[in-house]
């Protein structure tokens, strides 16, 4: 029961971009951020004023709340010393006091080495008699270096070796075992049952505002007075849970990167500034986060029921497919969702407002070049070739929306602009009002209202009857396929617009006399 039971920890240490290991958010009690006190400055304690050392940075413990991992960061000092209490009781070395910690680690070479890895290194080398490394369950530590106990070994698996150097001090981050702390302890471990004895005299033993010594750990630094006597703070971090899907460079399929079908209830991360092509019809209903990099969205049914977000500096972009359903999209949180010349519908959770704003941001004054929100790179190409096509969308009413590449005047978004958008704009009543007017009553420049400028969007198309102005295979990454847009010329186009409008036009004119609103 020594090693060989020991679960893999190479050293993790917390960044904002891990999966495994982050800082937690929050505020210890006294209103430190835990980010802050994580960089050992918050609580040197020092036994002599006339230290050197005094008033630097010092050694920090992280606890993963979630997987119980405990990590020891020397920062870069030489650790002679390291001994970690958790109790809700009184502090105390003895076996007896209740605590969270059973794994057995002996004393032999390798007693407390990761399972994974060659060699195995801490405490490798015990050439030096002393005392062996304990754990009882309130308490883990050692002591290193002569005459207490061995001299780590300063070679090793990067991130499996906690010692650099010739001296065999402790200087390297270092993960205890996973089962350091017993299963099913970690859900109920509260960071301020980490307590240190011996030092609660120092001004500084209640910075963290749990207590007198709490939510610390114990230390000593080589060449320091009071080896052993230093005390740390122990820093709550978290695991994210569910699937992190990296793809760090090029693009690969769900399948190639080991994914070939998504789901489950628990969150995806796309990580990596790799492109992941979901070409799968996924039955995810967890969230899918995208933090780095691109989605690719092949399928009609690659995140039906998963709500999608895309974090700032990432894309989103349905490929290869005409059309895609998603469960949910957060189009405002940053990233890019790039419709391409296809349509997606999103089938609860985005509301028209948030739709709106995401296509504002995304519309760049018509070229459709925004750096976040709604775009679609097919109608940007086109814009910039002279090819008057943008985004449309609906609130299908029913809780879900719909938005696709379009051309102005689709206002069904069916790929078509005949009688039925025609009438649409007519029949909407908004022509020349000023009223609030949707993409379906007929706004097609996205400046809210329905007036002459959006039929003159709509006849610049000249596909009138024309057929439809998208093939499936438009729906291509990149817009592949544009040069296949025929733009009919339809003579007639003009006149049976303005003849289906023309009630509204009428109207418009005698509402502009009555009103004034035009005249000084
Ligand atoms: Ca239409
Ligand atoms: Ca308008």
């Amino acid at each position: 029961m020594v090693g060989g039971s020991a679960l893999a920890a190479v050293y993790d240490p917390p960044s904002t971009a891990s999966s495994t290991n982050q800082i937690s958010s929050g505020t210890t009690p006294s209103g430190l951020q835990w980010s802050a006190v994580a960089t050992g400055t918050a609580l040197p304690i020092r036994t002599s004023a006339t230290s050197s050392f005094n008033g630097q940075p010092g050694a920090v413990v992280y606890f993963n709340t979630l997987t119980g991992q405990l990590q020891v960061d020397p920062k870069g000092y030489d650790l002679n010393g390291v001994i970690i209490t958790y109790t809700s009781g009184t502090v105390n070395i003895s076996g007896t006091t209740p605590g969270p910690f059973t794994y057995a680690t002996g004393t032999a070479t390798n007693a407390w080495s990761p399972a994974t890895g060659t060699p195995k290194t801490f405490p490798a080398i015990q050439t030096l008699t002393g005392l062996p490394p304990t754990t009882f369950a309130a308490r883990v530590g050692s002591t290193i270096g002569s005459p207490l106990s061995p001299s780590l070994t300063n070679t090793g698996d990067v991130g499996n070796i906690a010692s650099t150097g010739a001296t065999g001090f402790w200087n390297l981050g270092w993960s205890f075992p996973l089962n350091l702390v017993a299963s099913g302890s970690a859900a109920s471990m509260q960071i301020q049952n980490f307590k240190t004895i011996g030092q609660n005299s120092n001004a500084n033993a209640n910075i963290l505002g749990y207590g007198l010594g709490f939510a610390t750990f114990q230390y000593g630094i080589n060449g320091v007075t009071g080896n052993g006597n230093q005390v740390g703070a122990v820093v709550p971090t978290f695991a994210l849970l569910g699937i992190t899907i990296n793809v760090g460079s090029g693009t690969q399929t769900q399948t190639q990167a080991g994914y070939p079908l998504i789901s489950g209830s628990d969150p995806v991360f796309k990580t990596g500034a790799g492109a992941l092509v979901l070409n799968a019809a996924n039955t995810l209903t967890g969230a899918t986060s995208v933090q780095g990099g691109k989605l690719l969205l092949s399928h009609p049914s690659a995140l039906q029921s998963s709500t999608v977000t895309p974090l700032a500096g990432t894309t989103v972009a349905l490929s290869a497919v005409p059309q895609t359903t998603l469960g949910g999209l957060n189009p405002n949180a940053g990233g890019i969702v790039d419709v391409g010349s296809g349509k997606i519908n999103v089938t609860a959770g985005l509301n028209a407002t948030d739709l709106k704003t995401a296509l504002a941001k995304g519309l760049a004054g018509g070229a459709w070049t925004g750096t976040t929100g709604i775009v679609s790179s097919a109608a940007a190409a086109s814009v910039a070739g002279g090819i008057p096509r943008t985004v449309g969308w609906l609130d299908n009413g029913n809780g879900s929306v719909t938005f696709a590449f379009a051309a102005p005047g689709d206002t069904n978004l069916d790929g078509l602009i005949d009688v039925l958008d025609a009438t649409a704009l007519a029949g909407s009543n908004k022509f020349g009002t000023g009223a609030a007017a949707t993409w379906r009553d007929g706004d097609f420049n996205y400046d809210g209202c329905v007036d002459m400028l959006d039929v003159a969007a709509f006849l610049s198309t000249n596909l009138y009857n024309a057929g439809s102005y998208n093939s499936a295979s438009l729906a291509l990454a990149g817009g592949n396929g544009l040069s296949t847009v025929v733009a009919v010329p339809e003579p007639a186009s003009l006149s049976i617009l303005l003849a289906a409008c023309g009630c509204a036009c009428l109207f418009m004119t005698r509402r502009t006399f009555s009103s004034g609103r035009l005249r000084p």
